[in-house]
């Protein structure tokens, strides 16, 4: 039996498709945003060029906006849905028309610290063009404050409870005949539900019908959500790209002066009655009124507090293994439901990142061993029941085989 640092690098090495890697096989078959960029921090700890061509290949995909699509459809697949003749975005090679989290920035800059002389002309190359999906952000997304969203997936929490309200606004009516392929590779009870894919479909429909024009995606579409869980890795990512422009010699006040316009916009998503930052729809002003997995990456961008440490605590210390995705005391906490409860290994070690950074060391080290526990327990699956340690989605998951590599193991 080989090590389990061996069987994390054969993971990764498996779904390496050259120059891009897959989250899993079958499942996703295709180039994700942010999982590309985790995939980047697990090659860098054994592969370091190989690293920056992955984060290469993402950007290489960015559109003519400066946004950075969810998915890249570089080698058509009839294993998932939607793919590309459903999106029809135009693009070669052909892309979604929506966004995921924008931690590129902060992995590359932990993937140039590995190797401080190997990044530099790689990352002075990555530079400007995570800059420009960085103005995208600030300037397509943030005209009320906070990140917003168009579309769940956009938040790389798909079904989390924060995007119930917004959901309940959208007419799944309307999504026409279609059929999922997610449920045929693995065990359906795990996955969003129909009214959920109905709803998803209604809103690509609804983008590829604007032509995906931002200006009319964010007015008229039929979703816009603040997502605190964005704001907090658009934050720590415009402070992490600021770091490195100074160091390739640039002027960054401009990331200055985003940073400073995400923080003090941090009061529009704090929900003082639920005594933690809260989703919102910014169609209604209304809050979700649920404590998800989102407002804790408040650590990410030193933006904790005691209230919040309080809630911390109460939602770790009330399951056995990691922080779970939706809060355990809520009535729609369901430990095995994809974002609706469980533990997931990659959103830990973003999590352990910032209780590092805010010196917690403590709680840093017990989120790891927890993580590795329950890797060490069933391998390198996509999530966790976090009560029972039940491995959940899909197996030899390339994000947890790279947060093995770099924290976990
Ligand atoms: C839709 C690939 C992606 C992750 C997301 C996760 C899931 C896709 C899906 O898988 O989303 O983008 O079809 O369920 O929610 O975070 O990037 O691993």
């Amino acid at each position: 039996m080989s090590s389990l640092d061996d069987q994390a690098r054969a993971i990764i090495r498996g779904n390496d498709r050259g120059g891009y890697t897959l989250p899993t096989r079958g499942l996703y078959p295709y180039q994700w945003n942010w999982d590309s960029a985790f995939a980047a921090w697990g090659f860098a700890t054994f592969d370091n060029p190989r690293a920056w061509d992955e984060l290469d290949t993402l950007m290489a995909s960015q559109w003519d906006t400066g946004m950075v699509p969810h998915i890249i459809f570089h080698t058509p697949d009839p294993g998932y849905f939607p793919g590309p003749e459903i999106w029809r975005t135009g693009q070669t090679p052909p892309t979604s028309g929506i966004t995921q989290p924008p931690v590129a920035a902060t992995m590359a800059r932990l993937v140039w610290e590995m190797d401080p002389e190997a990044g530099h002309d790689r990352m002075a190359a990555l530079y400007p063009k995570l800059l420009a999906w960085h103005r995208w952000w600030h300037e397509v997304r943030c005209t009320h404050g906070p990140a917003a969203i168009t579309h769940p997936w956009e938040s790389g929490r798909d079904n989390c409870p924060d995007w119930d309200i917004g959901m309940a606004g959208v007419n799944g009516a309307d999504a026409g005949p279609y059929e999922r392929r997610d449920t045929g590779h693995v065990d359906p009870e795990m996955r969003p539900t129909k009214e959920d894919y109905d709803r998803y479909i209604t809103m690509v429909n609804f983008g590829r019908n604007a032509g995906w024009d931002q200006a009319q995606v964010v007015a008229d579409g039929p979703f816009l959500m603040a997502d605190p869980g964005i704001t907090f890795m658009l934050l720590r990512a415009d402070e992490d790209l600021a770091v490195m422009g100074r160091a390739l010699g640039h002027d960054v006040t401009e990331l200055e002066g985003w940073a400073k316009a995400l923080r003090d916009a941090l009061p529009l998503i704090w929900n003082e009655e639920l005594g933690a930052y809260d989703a919102r729809d910014l169609r209604t002003g209304q809050f979700a009124n649920v404590l998800g997995s989102g407002a804790f990456l408040a650590y990410l961008a030193d933006a904790g507090n005691p209230t919040l440490d309080a809630q911390l605590m109460r939602v770790w210390d009330s399951v056995s293994y990691g922080i779970p995705s939706a809060d355990p005391e809520a009535a729609i906490f369901n430990p095995r439901k994809y974002w609706r409860g469980p533990t997931w290994p990659v959103l830990n070690a973003l999590l352990a990142v910032g209780l590092r950074d805010s010196g917690r060391t403590d709680l840093a080290e017990r989120l790891r061993a927890e993580t590795e526990s329950l890797i060490r327990q069933h391998g390198f699956y996509e999530y966790f029941d976090p009560n029972d340690a039940t491995p959940c989605g899909g197996a030899d998951f390339t994000w947890t085989a790279a947060i093995w590599l770099t924290w976990a193991g």
